[in-house]
């Protein structure tokens, strides 16, 4: 599996890029020479990936690319490798059988008398989630946790004879099972009595305090948007409004994340490292751009259409998450358990998010043991087995790698990066020249039905319009067509059988920057349709 995070410590970048750089005149390669080729041995390559380290001391070597537009913060790299990642929902609401509660509901309802945090995380690693965010809060109120700052939590229940700790159990769990952890807070609560009034506030950030710093690292801090109407209010039974731009105070409520868990991406409609996409049915637009113009979106106000596609050019590196249930609820309740999406509805929905350069946020509610009901278990144990058999070959790793143009002609932008397992590595070419080709061939016919992209993000998102063909029959067909690439492009067509790939850059405003481009081949049983 190919990562970023390993890297990126400090600057994206790994080294200063001087901006619009040009190659000195008569070195540009023209659009149909081969400049590049596997013939680029594994010396060479080391040997220009040495170079890019050395040139952070020394910019002897030819320039890289000029970043293009707003790019992601190192914290929003690791973010986007994570990919694919599970919502737990899980509170009174379990018990209660509804998905909003009023925050009226009495602790003693809460008693998983079997939980069990390992069933729950292997469960969600099996489906190739890479990290789960549990709602520690909801609408109700119910704190998962046994909080100082008030007698509504799990501290009340008969779970674990009060003593018990949702939050770090599976906090705990996913440590041991190598799983990131994230956790819900919802800014509305139904229970607090000083709703809408400043002193929630405190309250509110007394308990992001408690979260931030009991639990270990956050891979994700999430801040719902819903906010505001009818509720219990300690006891006070009425509709309380605020007003969303102004009542959180927002920074300072982001400030404490960033000061108490820095490497947390937080989520909001708004960001400020992650956006809603805009729907909640786990669907990215097409293109669904990393960019937006942030200014424009608040937490609580959004316009989902835009939120769905993003801005381009945009202001801001601000990429989309796609939340979805596996359930048409949130929330667990029986009336469901024959309503669990399947195994090809839940892929369709991952090529629809992580395949649009979006991250997959997939809601898996415990139910009232305390655990994944079995039928969502097979469905997600299924979905994992057909990711891991789809995804394990890279059937372009051993191709011969050629491309029109190679920027400086250096080992360290050839086209062969394009298929070296490493994000960190890319093909690129010479500035100006923006509707590069690639060619991809194989010494044996390779059959494939999915193609991977992936841009070096931390150039910015570069490409937009590319093409793939595959040689049949004498002549290059075209088999994939799309307009972004950014984080990933997943593509999925009817199978093919060939001995050469071309990948066309057919528009970008800037030279591209390709870190992946990955061929695979689902196994029987995955349903194709569409990209
Ligand atoms: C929404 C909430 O109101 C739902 O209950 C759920 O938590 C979903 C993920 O976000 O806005």
């Amino acid at each position: 599996m190919a990562k970023w995070h390993t890297r990126w410590t400090q600057n994206p970048l790994g080294f200063t890029a001087r901006a619009g750089s040009s190659p000195a005149p008569g070195t540009r390669e023209r659009p149909g020479s081969t400049v590049d080729s596997a013939n680029v041995t594994q010396t060479l390559r080391t040997a220009g990936k040495l170079a890019c380290a050395l040139f952070a001391v020394s910019a002897s070597a030819g320039d890289p690319p000029a970043p293009y537009g707003p790019v992601p913060s190192v914290r929003q790299l690791r973010w986007h490798e994570r990919e694919f990642y599970g919502f737990l929902h899980f509170t009174v609401n379990t018990f209660t059988d509804r998905e909003w509660g009023l925050g009226d509901e009495s602790p003693a309802v809460f008693n998983p008398e079997s939980f069990d945090a390992d069933q729950i995380v292997a469960v969600a690693k099996a489906a190739g989630m890479k990290g789960l965010i549990l709602t520690a809060k909801h609408h109700d109120g119910f704190c998962l946790w046994p909080s100082k700052l008030t007698a509504h939590s799990v501290a009340k229940s008969p779970w674990r004879g009060g003593k018990g700790d949702v939050v770090r159990e599976i906090a705990d769990a996913c440590r041991r099972q190598g799983m990131a952890f994230g956790v819900y807070l919802s800014p509305w609560d139904r229970n607090h009595a000083e709703y809408g009034r400043p002193a929630y506030l405190d309250y509110f950030r007394g308990q992001l305090r408690e979260l931030l710093t009991g639990y270990g690292p956050l891979f994700e801090v999430w801040f719902d948007g819903a906010n505001g109407g009818d509720g219990y209010y300690g006891e006070a039974r009425e509709t309380r409004r605020i007003d969303r731009r102004s009542y959180y105070d927002w920074e300072r409520t982001w400030a404490l994340v960033r000061e108490l868990q820095p490497e947390a991406a937080l989520f909001s409609d708004a960001g400020p490292d992650v956006r809603w996409v805009g729907n909640e049915k786990g669907v990215a637009g097409d293109p669904a751009w990393a960019t937006v113009n942030r200014a424009d979106f608040a937490p609580g106000e959004a316009d989902e259409q835009r939120l769905n596609r993003g801005d381009r050019p945009g202001t801001d590196w601000l990429p989309a998450e796609c939340d979805v249930s596996i359930r048409p609820g949130w929330f667990y309740h029986p009336a469901e358990d024959e309503k669990v999406k399947s195994p090809r509805e839940l892929l369709d929905l991952y090529y629809a998010s992580v395949g649009r350069g979006a991250s997959f946020l997939l809601n898996v509610p415990p139910d009232r043991r305390g655990q994944i009901h079995p039928n969502d278990e097979r469905a997600l144990r299924e979905l994992g087995r057909l990711l891991q058999q789809t995804f394990a070959t890279d059937l372009a790793r051993n191709a011969t790698a050629t491309a029109s143009n190679v920027r400086g002609r250096e080992a360290r932008f050839a086209a062969s990066n394009v298929r070296d397992g490493e994000l960190q590595s890319y093909w690129s070419t010479d500035d100006g020249l923006t509707t590069p080709e690639l060619v991809l061939t194989f010494d044996k016919p390779v059959t494939f039905d999915v193609v991977s992209l992936r841009e070096h993000l931390p150039l910015g998102q570069r490409v937009e319009g590319w093409a793939l063909d595959a040689w049949q029959d004498g002549a290059f067909r075209e088999f994939a067509k799309g307009v972004s690439i950014g984080s990933r492009r997943l593509w999925r067509g009817d199978a093919v059988t060939t001995t050469r790939v071309r990948l066309r850059i057919t528009q970008a405003p800037v030279a591209p920057a390709i870190a992946e481009l990955a061929l695979h081949r689902e196994p029987d049983g995955a349903r194709r349709q569409g990209p």
